[in-house]
């Protein structure tokens, strides 16, 4: 019964947000196909240099200028969605590259509208998303109690990682109309929408994140057996919500927290399970199904229990466990 009040709920807000997108349409051009086109950013976008680039992920990260201001451009091929192809195969311009008895290669232009890449833009950057995204040595930590107390504490309390973008989330003043549930209980409560990472356009690299209302868990370092309700609520309603909008079930999806997180506020990962997700291995992925089971076998689990982490070379935690000589 609850259940029920809760979908009407969102049903009656996100008609609310559709609303609230479609005033945001009106403000940007709209060549008839769907595309939203605004002005072009990044003409003057000038390249300091390349981060990283990968042929396997189809992805250029790239550190420049973009009026006088650091920033860092992420440019990413979109994969090709089935619902796509007979446009692509009608309406494609072919050049044959070789042609040897059964086999043959082309260069397929596909019409404008299909030939997208996605594309982030982090403006102004700070030096540490510029090292972010270089490629890195990494380690292994094995973080204990002790350690997490005298190094890695103190280290995210001295570090003013900014998570306004988090906060804004929250409180409706950037993403809204992105928003694909809200649960908007204090305690209990959150809300789930697309990360940055998914493009919603095929289910296959399905990525959305439940950000938890309650203020101040910085990570898993901080889970005690009285944010099981909130969890296990976290899990019911993203699944739920996940069948009903994308029509994944349970079973094909993996659901975790990182450990390290990116940002120290409370959030839950929600990957297609066919989907290599970056950062789902289990250097880093704590099935949350298990964290919610291990925190009802012993309260104190993630307080007391060494956990292991991976850590890039310029990360500075990285250096406090050197410094520490406990690497
Ligand atoms: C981030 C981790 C953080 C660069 C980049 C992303 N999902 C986000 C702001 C808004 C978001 C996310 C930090 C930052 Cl590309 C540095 O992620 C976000 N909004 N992961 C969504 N929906």
């Amino acid at each position: 019964m609850a259940d029920n009040a809760t979908i009407e709920n969102n049903e009656k807000s996100s008609n609310e947000l559709s609303k609230k997108k479609l005033k945001r349409d009106l403000d940007v051009e709209d060549h008839g196909d769907g595309v939203e086109c605004g002005a072009n950013i990044l003409s003057g976008f000038k390249t300091t240099r390349v981060l990283r680039e990968s042929a396997r992920e189809k992805t250029i990260f790239i550190h420049g200028k973009l009026e006088d201001q650091e920033a860092v451009v992420i440019l990413e091929k979109t994969p090709i969605s089935e619902d796509s192809l007979s446009e692509l195969f009608s309406g494609s311009r072919m050049k044959l590259d070789m042609k040897n008895d059964i086999y043959s290669t082309y260069q397929l232009q596909p019409p404008a509208h299909l030939n997208k890449i996605k594309t982030t833009v982090v403006c102004p950057a700070t030096e540490k998303h510029v090292k972010k995204y270089q490629s890195q040595e990494i380690f292994l930590v094995k973080e204990t109690e002790e350690d997490y107390n005298n190094i890695t504490l103190p280290y995210i309390q001295q570090q003013s990682f900014s998570i306004q973008w988090v906060f804004n989330i929250l409180e409706k003043k950037a993403e809204a109309d992105r928003i694909v549930f809200e649960d908007p209980d204090s305690q209990l409560g959150f809300v789930l929408l697309p990360d940055f990472k998914w493009d919603q356009k095929q289910n296959d690299n399905l990525y959305l994140i439940a950000i938890a209302h309650q203020r101040g868990i910085k990570s898993l370092r901080d889970l005690t057996p009285k944010h099981v309700p909130l969890l296990k609520n976290i899990l019911k309603k993203g699944e739920e919500t996940i069948m009903q909008r994308y029509g994944l079930p349970a079973w094909k999806l993996r659901v975790y927290i990182h450990y390290q997180p990116s940002y120290y506020h409370l959030h839950v990962h929600f990957t297609a399970l066919e989907y290599d997700a970056p950062g789902c291995d289990v250097t880093r992925a704590h099935l949350i199904q298990n964290v919610i089971q291990n925190l009802q076998l012993y309260p104190q689990y993630y307080k007391t229990q060494t956990l292991s982490f991976t850590s890039r070379e310029d990360d500075g935690l990285l250096s406090k466990f050197k410094d520490a000589g406990r690497l």
